[in-house]
This record gives C-alpha cells, structure tokens and sequence, in this order.
C-alpha cells in the first residue's frame, strides 16, 4: 500500500477542485471538499477492487454470501480513508486547507440502510470479512429511503423521510449490465417432457428488473476490496416505450412504473416485531431472486464446475429469516432452469444454507398468510409445500415420538408458513448470537427441532469491528492504548488485555481518565449546541442508546430517573455525584407504547433540567434521531451502558460491546452477551442486577408475578406510577395513563417493578463507586482489556472455521 502523505493529497484536493468545479479551494464549500476526497479515495480503491474480483476468480476461491434486509452502514468516508491507511494525512490536509475535518465528513448522509443491532452487525461483519482476507461479500437492498429521520416536537417522535439519496452517493456504482429479471405473480402450468421429467412454465408474470449497486468494502491495510451489492428495483427498459405506442396505456404504465419502483422505495421501520405486509413480502423475494441469480450465474462463468459442486465453492448465510425465501429460489432455479431433480437440488440446496436466529420474541417471528405467498410467488409456494410435505412424512416415519408435535412444527400450519422452520429444516446450520441466547433456542424455542437436528445448532456470540468502534471513534483512546502497549492491538484486539498489567498504574489511569473527560466535554458541548442544554461534564454520563422497545425497558431507567428527582425534591442537599442520563432511541412509527415512553422520558426532561432547585445534580438528555453517527459521538464519552433488558428477551445487544471497549462499565441484567461481557471482566467490574433468564421464563410459565403488590407496598413505586397516573409530568392530567393501565392491568409483562429495587441499590452502588476515581478508572481499563474478545474479526473467525469453511486468500 502506497503512502500518501498529506501534502500530497492537499494538492490532489486541489487539483479536482479545479478540474471537477472549476474553483480554489478558498471558494469551495465542505461539500466540494467532501466529494473532492471520496473521489481521491474511489482512485485509490477501484484497481484494489478490481485486484481483489482477479485474485478471487483466478484462485477459485469459496465465497461467503451475507444475505441481509438491512445494512445499517452508516458514513464511509472516514472509516475508508482509515482502512485505506490515509486518515491522519486527510485530516492534516484538510486542516492545512482551512477547513475542519468533522464538518467535512458531516456532509455525508448516514446510509440508514437498517434498524438497529441485525444491521448494524451485518455492516461490522463486512469490515471483518474485508480486513482479515476473507471473499465475503453482502447482499441487500438499495432503499431509497432509509430508516426515518426522528424529530421530537413537544416531546413527541415526529417521523420524517429520510430521503438518502438526494445528493449523488459518491460510494455506489452502478453495474446495468448485471441487471436481473424477477417475477411476480401469474400462472405456474405443469408439462410432462418426452423423458418424462416435469417441466414448469410461468405465464403472466409481473416482471421488474433488479439492477445492482456496488459499495466497495475496504479491508484494514490489506489492500483487500470486497463488494457490497445492493438491488434497486426499475421497470424493465422497453417495455413502456412498446406499450406507450398501443395508446392510452401512459397512465396505466405511469402507476406500473411506480408500483415497482416502490419494491425498492423504503426500508420498513420496525425492529424486532414482524408485519404480514405484502410489499415486504415483495422487498425480501425481490433481494433473493436477485441475489440468487446472480450467485449462480457467477459460480457458472467463473468455476466450470457442475451445480452439484456448489456448495464447494459457495455458502450462503441468512440474516434472521427475512432473505430466508432464497431456499425455494434456490430450489426453482436449480429444477425448473437446470433440470435438477428433487433430490439432487435439495442436497445442493440444504448445503449451502446457513441460518442466524436474532431473537426469540414471538411478536418477531415471521409467519406469512399461505395465501399471500401463493398468490404472489405460485411456483415458490409449490416448493415450499413439497418441503413441508417431505419434512411431516420424515417425522411420521422416522420420529414417532413428535407425531403429535407435527402441527408445531410443519412449515405451513394453520393457514400460515413459519419461515424459522424453513430454515431450521432446510440449512446446515443454525446459530444463535450469544451463549445464552443458543441455549434457549436449543432448551425451549427449538427444543423439538434440536432433538431433531442436535448437529446443525451451534452458537456464535456476536461482535463489532473495534476498528470503527475503538479506533476511529475514540483516537485519543486509542492513541494512549497503543503508547501503553505497543500497537499491534489493531491487527490483533485481543491483545488488548495486554492492559490489565497496567491496570495500577496510577499514572497511566489518570491518563485514561483525562482521556473519558476529554470525550465527555466534546458531547456536553454537542449537547449544549443541539439543546442549549448545559450538562456538568463531571457528572457520571449514563447512557441508554438502542431502538425504543418494551423489553429494552428505557422505562426501567426513567422511573430510576423520577425517583431520584423526588429524592432530590425532598432533600436538596443530598450529598450526590451529578449525574446526567444520556437517551438515544427511535420508537417504530405504530408502536404506541414505545413511543409514550419516548414522550415521559422528554416529559421528565423538561422537568428535571430547568428545576433549579434540584442544584443540577440531575439532567436528563434525549438526543433525536439516534443513529450511526450519534453513536459515535455518545459511546466514547459514556461512563455507564444501561443494559437492562429483561433476561432473556435480548439475543445478544452489541452497544454494550461498544460501550465497554470505550471504557464504560456496564449496569445490566444477565441477558444476552452481558453474560458473556461479566465472565471475562468479572463481578467487581461489573454492575449486575434483576431477575436471571431462568427465574423470568419460570414466572411465565406460572402466569407471571403480581405486580400490584408492589404497587401497595413500595412506596417509591406507588408515587412515581401515580405521578404518571395524575398527570404530574404532563400538561393535561391523562398524560402517561396508558403507561400506568400497562404496568398494573397487564401485570407488568416486562418485570419493571420486579426488578426496580435492585436496580436501585444497584445505581447506589454505581454512584459510590464513581467517587473513587482510581478505582473506577481501574474498573474501566479492565474493561477496554478483555473488550478484544468482542471484536467481530472473532466472531468471523469462527464463522469462517465452523460453518462457512473458506480460508483466506
Ligand atoms: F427480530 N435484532 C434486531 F431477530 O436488531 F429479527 N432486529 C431484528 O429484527 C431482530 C433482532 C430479529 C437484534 C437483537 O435484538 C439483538 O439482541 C442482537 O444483538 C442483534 O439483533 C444482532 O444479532
């Protein structure tokens, strides 16, 4: 890899400003600059790009395909410009040329191409493929709105388009000549051909053209570019033009058009939680026809091998199962395009799938209506019932012992076809993302299915790139890191823990500590310049950013907040370290519940933040329009990551991997990877508190707990759902009843007052220990120490050996 320094890329700046704008730089806009440097930086990539395709074909290497709905990617500029080994220089150069590198790569939009944890882990999963050699490559949509903009207006979420696109995306190429046909809807007719074989023809299809976009995915340093695919849909070109000329079809062809423009139009907004929408429906048979295709056409011109080798030479892994539609797919093209038989397709087929699981919430867990599959995709349906067919006859014969499970466990059942039971059956191998998050899969949710297939399940605890996360989010941290230990952490996270010799060391934690106070002044500022809000940057930064769910209980965390503003209203000279909750959070636009919590928390903080009796100890902030970038301002100043879901209902979460490589401790419940995150750290470096995983699912089965108990018996409790009951934090005196009727009439389904009094005295325990700075820095280094285990470059390792077996080129 070339060095540029920066003097050389001042004049590169230079030079296509002239060229490409015609101006100096002394009259050009951030803008300019920006499209200046991502165009520097395209130089730069394309011939790796294109090296990259060579070597790949030319060493016929096996190739992993990330089939996903969502990437949530985020900006590019500054993470490419750091893989490509080219930051320091840009930001020098850019400073050299007047202008402040922040507000340059603040010109790009966010690609919101995701909702929260499944995209962002996808997007992570990418860096890592890339940057340790591996031919991965993602497939996925081109929305052309992404997730939506937030606004809050009188403490209300406001949606907004986020219409991503409307300045050019200096990152995508667009590749025509790969374009796809994909059909819809019409008649599937049966034909005996003369050896006897079934034939399958469809007549009357809708057709839409899938035409692919290419971002490029830049590895670490390696000279390594691999390829983000995503799909926009197009009418196919001609056929309006021939139809035009009948007449009288113009308006017709004008709703045509727009009716398949929208396959690709916008990103559906809900997370964990599943809508039987037929356009979505659509979206996700629309990413796997294309992805499918052109998977095998490529393996076709590129390998010279029979189908049956396929899966020699590809896998293909299924982000939950939202692309798990490319079963069947696989499945029609092997049959009805090359004449495979059933039996031959099927054993390509169920070797080159493999499935993740993200969750266990039944509300998530997709089901179509039979009839809405069949109507949209016949000859996809016909598959699909022949899978379900094979698979009931498989356990009558051979399983009578779940004979009477059969209705609980066949595809189509009950009108409807369960997709994580397509999957399960038709994969090799099926993971959850986290140890205890497998478990419950293989113990209680899939319990049947693993006793059926005990060799498929396997658990891969998730992870994220420390290279965004740690180094391009946190440079100061990561400068002091790499004069502690030396700098082959970066290739190597796992060395991190290389720390904790270091973890007395008086001098060394003042450091660390002059470095979280250094973040956390640049987001009181931030903060100040978005809300005019002033916060105390002595003050402990306790921070819950993630989607707005009722399992994530950001309601948890506010009643915590409530309770201690009625504290401090009674006893104003309470001795208490300041602290400021730092919220992040959009609600799915139907999710009514979600969505009045969002209002109580910026109810409170209307409250809380101008009540100046209260000395400032306490301030509550909700950041709008939490997403990607906002993460990566909030996560390096946090000094506690709320993750307090109740046990069991979160796979994995991954904030609270970032949040601990940033050096915050975290306050959670034994759910998810905490569990993981607490055994290498240890309790003392840890807040742990609430109910376990087991204790919650017991009180299921028996019908929950009484939750009006504690409503008459702890006071605490009773005053602050009476506060929201009587419309002390709201305007007119129904404000937060719903919340209120929530919790007592529907018996508190989330645990939060269970588990509000550990938490509680958990908070106590946070809010002293922060008094010891020493102590509490040598907590927090621990942490950054054993955060190496939750690089994703881990967890894609073990993917690459366990399930994928591909080896790096
Ligand atoms: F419901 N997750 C998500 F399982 O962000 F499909 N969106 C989703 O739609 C689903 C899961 C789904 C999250 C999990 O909630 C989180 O615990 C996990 O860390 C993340 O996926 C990545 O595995």
């Amino acid at each position: 890899m070339p060095q540029i320094t920066a003097s050389d890329l001042k004049e590169r700046i230079e030079k296509r400003l002239i060229i490409e704008n015609g101006m100096e730089v002394a009259n050009a806009t951030n803008k300019d600059v920006y499209y200046a440097l991502a165009s520097i930086v395209n130089e730069e990539i394309i011939p790796n790009w294109f090296n990259t395709n060579q070597k790949y074909a030319s060493k016929r290497s096996k190739q992993v395909y990330y089939l996903s709905m969502e990437f949530l990617i985020g900006r590019l500029l500054e993470s490419n410009l750091l893989n490509y080994g080219m930051l320091h220089a840009a930001k020098e150069a850019l400073e050299e040329l007047g202008f402040h590198t922040e507000n340059v790569f603040a010109e790009e939009r966010d690609a919101a191409l995701g909702n929260g944890g499944l995209g962002r882990l996808a997007a992570c999963f990418l860096d890592s493929l890339a940057s340790l050699y591996y031919p991965g490559h993602g497939f996925g949509i081109r929305y052309r709105y992404g997730l939506f903009e937030q606004r809050i207006i009188h403490g209300n979420q406001v949606e907004l388009p986020d219409y991503w696109l409307k300045n050019p995306y200096p990152w995508e190429t667009r590749n025509e000549e790969e374009s796809v046909v994909i059909q819809f809807q019409g008649k599937v007719h049966m034909f005996k051909r003369n050896d006897g074989s079934l034939e399958f023809k469809y007549e009357n299809t809708d057709k839409v053209m899938a035409v692919p976009y290419d971002i490029p995915v830049v590895g670490y340093k390696n000279n390594v570019v691999n390829t983000l695919r995503l799909w926009s849909a197009e009418p196919i070109p001609g056929t309006e033009n021939e139809r035009m000329e009948e007449n009288q079809a113009f308006y017709h062809d004008l709703d045509h058009q727009h009716s398949i423009e929208q396959i690709s139009g916008f990103l559906y907004p809900d997370d964990s939680s599943y809508e039987g929408k037929e356009l979505r429906l659509k979206q996700q048979y629309f990413l796997v026809s294309s992805s499918i295709q052109n998977i095998l056409k490529k393996f076709k011109k590129s390998y010279h091998l029979p189908l049956s080798k396929l899966p020699e030479k590809v896998v293909i892994q299924i982000n939950d199962t939202h692309p798990s539609l490319a079963i069947p797919e696989m499945m029609r093209i092997l049959m009805d395009d090359e004449r495979m038989e059933w039996d031959a397709a099927w054993k390509v087929t169920t070797n080159v799938f493999a499935y993740t699981n993200h969750t266990t919430l039944s509300e998530a867990l997709e089901t179509w209506p039979e009839e809405m599959i069949k109507d949209l995709l016949p000859r996809i349906y016909m598959i699909i019932e022949e899978i379900n067919e094979r698979f009931c006859q498989s356990i009558w014969f051979d399983h009578e012992e779940l004979r009477d499970e059969i209705p609980e466990l066949a595809i189509i059942s009950y009108g409807r076809v369960h997709m994580a039971r397509l999957a399960i059956v038709s994969s090799f191998s099926v993971n959850g993302v986290a140890r205890i998050h497998t478990e419950i899969l293989k113990k209680k949710e899939m319990k049947d299915f693993y006793s059926l297939f005990p060799n498929k399940f396997n658990n891969k605890t998730n992870g994220i790139t420390h290279r965004r996360w740690l180094l391009q989010v946190n440079p100061k941290l990561a400068e002091v890191v790499s004069d502690v230990i030396g700098s082959q952490w970066i290739k190597r996270p796992k060395q991190l823990i290389s720390l904790l010799k270091y973890s007395n060391d008086k001098a060394l934690l003042e450091q660390f500590d002059q470095v979280k106070h250094e973040n956390k002044k640049l987001l009181a500022n931030y903060i100040h310049q978005q809300t005019g809000i002033l916060i105390d940057d002595q003050s402990i930064f306790d921070v819950q950013i993630k989607r707005l769910h009722e399992y994530k209980r950001q309601l948890l965390n506010i009643f915590h907040v409530i309770y201690l503003y009625n504290e401090l209203k009674e006893n104003p000279n309470q001795d208490m370290t300041p602290r400021t909750f730092i919220f992040g959070a959009k609600a799915a636009p139907s999710y009514y519940l979600a969505k009045e919590v969002i209002k109580l928390i910026n109810t409170v903080a209307s409250i809380v933040n101008y009540d100046t009796s209260i000395q400032g100890k306490l301030k509550v902030i909700f950041l709008e329009n939490y997403n990607v970038s906002l993460a990566e301002r909030i996560i390096p100043a946090a000094d506690i990551s709320e993750q307090i879901s109740t046990a069991s209902k979160e796979a994995s979460g991954t904030g609270n991997m970032k949040m601990m490589m940033n050096g915050a401790l975290t306050l959670g419940t034994l759910d998810g990877a905490n569990i993981e995150i607490r055994d290498l750290v240890g309790d003392d470096n840890i807040f742990i508190f609430g109910l376990t995983a087991d204790e919650v699912l017991e009180y299921y089965q028996n019908g929950g707990y009484n939750a009006r108990d504690i409503y008459h018996t702890d006071d605490r409790v009773k005053r602050i759902l009476d506060q929201l009951n009587q419309g002390a934090f709201g305007v007119h005196d129904i404000e937060f009843k719903d919340i209120f009727y929530n919790i007592l009439y529907h018996n508190d389904p989330y645990f939060v007052l269970k588990d509000f009094e550990p938490y509680l005295e958990t908070h106590e325990l946070v809010e002293r220990a922060y008094r010891d700075r020493l102590t509490w820095m040598n907590m927090s280094v621990t942490n950054i120490a054993y955060s190496g285990k939750f690089s994703s470059d881990q967890t894609i390792r073990e993917y690459a050996s366990d399930i994928w077996k591909i080896k790096q080129v």
